[in-house]
């Protein structure tokens, strides 16, 4: 069963026991597959989420790929799909652990921990792309950095000078040069002092905190690193510097051990007046600790740069502005999505597939205005099709217009469907209802409204 089936099993059940609060629900982000290890990089006005994919049903790590997911308002998430697995590095062989991505030079530069095929351990490879979403290509031909530990962050300082810190059980790092794909000296060790990362009891061979996961950044002045700490289970704790190398001072806990995953990672960004802070756990249904979820919370730093105690929520951190119907929207953004997957689009980019009968997918604050007039929706079926129900506020809520989509003779044989939509006003959660038979009914790439005020302007 794929996540998306146990998840809208999972959702029977939550609805059934707990219909307001499930409603709520923004966290998880990602609802398609499991994904764990996020690294959001904010580029543009978009906030673009780097994370691993945790294989179903795995019992161990088994991750084969990367993902890219992107967000303008933290809610409403795009599936990007996969631009980095395993296979692109010719000399790894498994393990798409947990990396983080950076903006230079016009070029995105991806740090990856996998698996050395020759060697058996692991090693930090580094992809490069012009685009966030991709496609990476392996920018060395072997790996950048290669001692057996793992879980590289990147940071880059006011003076221009890069630095790749990585390292289970011990904390590294190097000096980037310009070309991000080049470093100069060697490895060198953060020392892991109590004073610098907290004291660990039980473990003679680990005295600090520090367990894996770093993420190094700068803000007003101050280092931080964040870091999962102890094991196991994990939870996260940081600590701050004057320097980007030290010395380090331990300030407590960030995210307390919570959430059905022995592991935690942090990643931590400010994206429009907000700072927010992602983490993974096992909150989908079938999510444990090694079929683990990517969730965020907003969060609010003290006057003297601390970071506040966060917990974790199902609602997720709050939307930032909203969606605007009367552009193409993607059908894989999405906010909250029950029963369906995706994959990738002879069109480009990803399409919803999978679809049921009563499978759903939430779009959350939709600023219809005025009042939308018609939908539009771009559709392929291999089979005889069914209905898209434009339902707001809830996915049994005032039902704005339904759309039929008929067999196009192939799961990518596209083609446009158009319906008319009346009572679609104001900014409302938008809930896109599929029915009809038994079986797969249908694909979705993408869909727009329109309204007498914004017509229909573009298409395919
Ligand atoms: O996801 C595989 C490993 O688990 C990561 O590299 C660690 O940080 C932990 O989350």
């Amino acid at each position: 069963m794929t996540p998306a089936r146990r998840w809208l099993a999972g959702l029977l059940c939550v609805v059934l026991l707990f219909p307001a609060s499930a409603a709520q629900a923004d966290n998880p982000i990602i609802q398609t597959i499991y994904t764990a290890d996020p690294a959001p990089l904010v580029h543009n006005g978009r906030v673009y989420l780097y994370t691993g994919h945790d294989e179903d049903g795995s019992t161990w790590f088994t991750m084969n790929e990367w993902r890219v997911w992107s967000s303008s308002d933290m809610v409403n998430w795009t599936d990007h799909g996969s631009p980095l697995r395993v296979s692109s590095f010719a000399w790894a062989r498994s393990d798409a652990w947990a990396g983080q991505a950076i903006h230079r030079n016009g070029k995105f530069y991806w740090y990856v921990p996998t698996t050395n095929r020759a060697t058996g351990r692991m090693a930090i490879g580094v992809a490069v792309a012009d685009s966030p979403t991709g496609p990476f290509r392996d920018a060395l031909g072997r790996p950048l950095v290669e001692n057996g530990e793992f879980d590289p962050t990147v940071f880059i300082d006011d003076t221009g000078q890069a630095y790749l810190y990585w390292g289970n059980p011990n904390l590294w790092y190097v000096k980037l040069n310009p070309d991000m794909i080049s470093y100069s000296g060697s490895p060198t060790q953060i020392p892991l002092t109590t004073a610098g990362f907290g004291t660990r009891t039980g473990d003679p061979n680990r005295p600090t905190l520090f367990e894996e996961g770093p993420w190094v950044y700068k803000r007003n002045g101050l280092y931080y690193i964040v870091f999962a700490a102890k094991c196991c289970p994990e939870f996260i704790a940081y600590s701050t510097a004057p320097g980007p190398t030290g010395p380090w001072t331990y300030r407590g806990t960030v995210m307390p051990t919570q959430g059905s995953s022995f592991t935690n990672h942090p990643g931590v960004i400010d994206f429009q007046g907000g700072s927010y802070f992602f983490y993974h756990n096992g909150a989908l249904p079938g999510g444990g600790g090694f079929t683990r979820s990517v969730a965020v919370e907003k969060f609010t730093y003290g006057p003297d740069g601390s970071i506040p105690t966060i917990t974790m929520t199902a609602a997720g951190a709050p939307q930032v502005g909203t969606l605007n119907p009367y552009t193409r929207q993607e059908a894989e953004t999405i906010a909250w999505a029950s029963g369906v997957e995706t994959e990738p689009s002879i069109e480009g980019g990803m399409n919803v597939g999978w679809i049921e009968n009563g499978d759903s997918i939430k779009v959350k604050g939709v600023a219809f205005g005025a009042g939308a007039t018609s939908f539009t929706a771009r559709v392929a079926s291999a089979s005889g099709g069914g209905k898209i129900e434009l339902r707001l506020d809830g996915v049994n809520g005032t039902l704005a217009g339904t759309c039929t989509v008929p067999g196009t003779g192939g799961w990518q044989a596209w083609t446009t469907v158009s319906c008319p939509v009346s009572g679609a006003t104001g900014t409302r959660d938008l809930y896109l209802r599929f029915t009809g038979g038994g079986g797969y009914l249908f694909n979705v790439n993408w869909w727009q409204f329109s309204s007498s005020t914004v017509p229909y302007s573009h298409g395919p």
